[in-house]
């Protein structure tokens, strides 16, 4: 029987450096062929390809205006349209080392002031992280890094709002391990190998669960 792939999340506010430790840890898992039969594939939403995938994308470039529980749901709906394709990979033996999901929907929509129950409602049912990884940051430093503030949510005083609500609210101690990103990127990178290196045969024997 095929061992089947884990399910590894990269969450946080902006500009914390997620997209680049995601490919880190890709790369390492690749190295890992005797424990992950069918290799790793790296994974992002909003998943900006998809129709509903343009949409999102012309929101969060300020190109279209939406009621903001109309977005979340599509937010959602980017995720649910995917949730086939995770489920395969995974039975099949493939990693996945995904940039953004549920928790980012609900933080972001939260920090809007929509219902925080409502929020995370709609990704109940989806496939479950086995394991998060929340890169930390003070707002600031994330804020002074390069490019910041070319889309949307990319205000400092709406990214605090989402940093509290991942903190106070989101944090699941089981599953989530908090990463402190102020750091250079190898150092990060190490951490996180060494977490993984520890923990994956034991994520691989549990059953896939649901959020
Ligand atoms: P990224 O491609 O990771 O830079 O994400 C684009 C922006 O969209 C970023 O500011 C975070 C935000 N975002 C990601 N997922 C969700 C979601 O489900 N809901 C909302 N409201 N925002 C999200």
């Amino acid at each position: 029987m095929i061992k089947r792939g884990v399910f590894i999340l990269f969450e946080g506010v902006d500009r914390v450096g997620k997209s680049t430790q995601v490919l880190n840890l890709v790369n390492h898992l690749n190295t890992k062929k005797d424990v992950i039969v069918n290799g790793s594939k790296a994974m992002r939403f909003p998943d900006r390809t998809t129709p509903i995938g343009a949409i999102i994308n012309q929101y969060l470039q300020n190109a279209t205006q939406m009621d903001d529980n109309a977005l979340h749901l599509l937010f959602a709906s980017n995720r649910w349209e995917a949730k086939d394709s995770i489920c395969n990979l995974l039975n099949n033996g493939t990693s996945i080392v995904v940039d953004r999901y549920s928790y980012s929907g609900v933080a972001y929509s939260a920090a809007k002031g929509i219902d925080f129950d409502w929020c995370f409602s709609c990704e109940k049912g989806l496939p479950k992280p086995d394991i998060v990884f929340y890169l930390s940051m003070d707002c600031e430093d994330a804020t002074k890094r390069g490019d910041f503030g070319g889309e949307r949510y990319e205000k400092l005083d709406f990214q605090k709002k989402i940093k509290d609500i991942y903190e106070k609210k989101l944090v699941d101690p089981s599953t989530w391990r908090i990463i402190n990103a102020n750091r250079p990127i190898q150092e990060i990178s190490d951490e996180i190998r060494e977490i993984i290196d520890k923990e994956l045969v034991e994520l691989q024997n549990k059953p896939i669960s649901t959020i």
